[in-house]
């Protein structure tokens, strides 16, 4: 049986993922397809809580600290995943080690670069495709609910949009695709079924998922 994919979504704070993340795995599924739909942060583990408080402002935690949090829970999560995938289910979640990085280096500690940040995300597996929606910290503002969470905030979301860029260009990045999220719902969907049939249509089958 060939193995499931696995895709990915990543952006800013109210670029539309969780949105487009259900679309794709509803048109997946009814497609037929099996599919599974998972978002980081997992607020449900007992880590996933911490990170729940540290962001709704709840508890403080040291910079370091909040990052390898944010790693751990991925980590908490690999061998289902890997089990998933390995049983011919393609998986989508919602965020991933990306977001983990960009996010900390973002808050301009000196001693939390864009490298230091990467490391404790080296060895989890690679997606096969990575769907970046791109949208100005302005335009996503004027969506719905910004400003609550901790992140929430210009001159950071600024900062991230760049690191995105960073990453993608320090990083492999075969695997990144950029999505212009500025356009319509519909225009956005339409795009990202394209990217991701042409992902699942792909049969290189046989090689495992990438670490
Ligand atoms: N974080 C996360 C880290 O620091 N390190 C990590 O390792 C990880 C994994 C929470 C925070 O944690 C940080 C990043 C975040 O700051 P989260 O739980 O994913 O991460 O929360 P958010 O990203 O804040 O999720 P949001 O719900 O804010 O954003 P989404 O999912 O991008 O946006 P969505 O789909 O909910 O849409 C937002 C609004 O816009 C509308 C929707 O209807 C909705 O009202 N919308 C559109 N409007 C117009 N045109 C379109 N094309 C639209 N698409 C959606
Ligand atoms: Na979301």
């Amino acid at each position: 049986m060939p193995r499931g994919k696995l895709i990915v979504f990543e952006g800013l704070d109210r670029s539309g993922k969780s949105t487009q993340c259900e679309s794709l795995v509803s048109y997946l599924s009814e497609r037929g397809l099996s599919v599974k739909h998972r978002r980081f942060p997992d607020r449900t583990t007992p880590i996933g809580q911490m990170i729940n408080n540290y962001l709704q402002g709840q508890s403080e935690q040291e910079d370091h600290v909040i990052h390898l949090l944010f790693s751990a829970n991925r980590w908490e999560a690999v061998a289902a995943i890997e089990a998933d995938i390995n049983a011919g289910t393609t998986v989508v979640i919602d965020r991933y080690y990306y977001s983990g990085c960009v996010y900390s280096a973002a808050k301009n500690n000196p001693s939390l670069t864009l490298a230091w940040c990467r490391h404790p995300e080296e060895g989890l597996p690679r997606p096969d495709l990575c769907l970046f929606l791109d949208i100005s910290a302005e335009d996503a503002a004027k969506r719905g609910g910004w400003g609550e969470e901790r992140y929430e905030k210009k001159e950071l979301q600024d900062r991230v949009r760049q690191l995105f860029t960073d990453i993608r260009a320090t990083d492999d990045g075969s695997d990144f695709v950029t999505i212009n999220a500025g356009q319509s719902l519909e225009e956005v969907e339409r795009e990202i079924r394209r990217h991701a049939e042409s992902c699942i249509s792909t049969t290189d089958d046989a090689s495992p998922l990438r670490r």
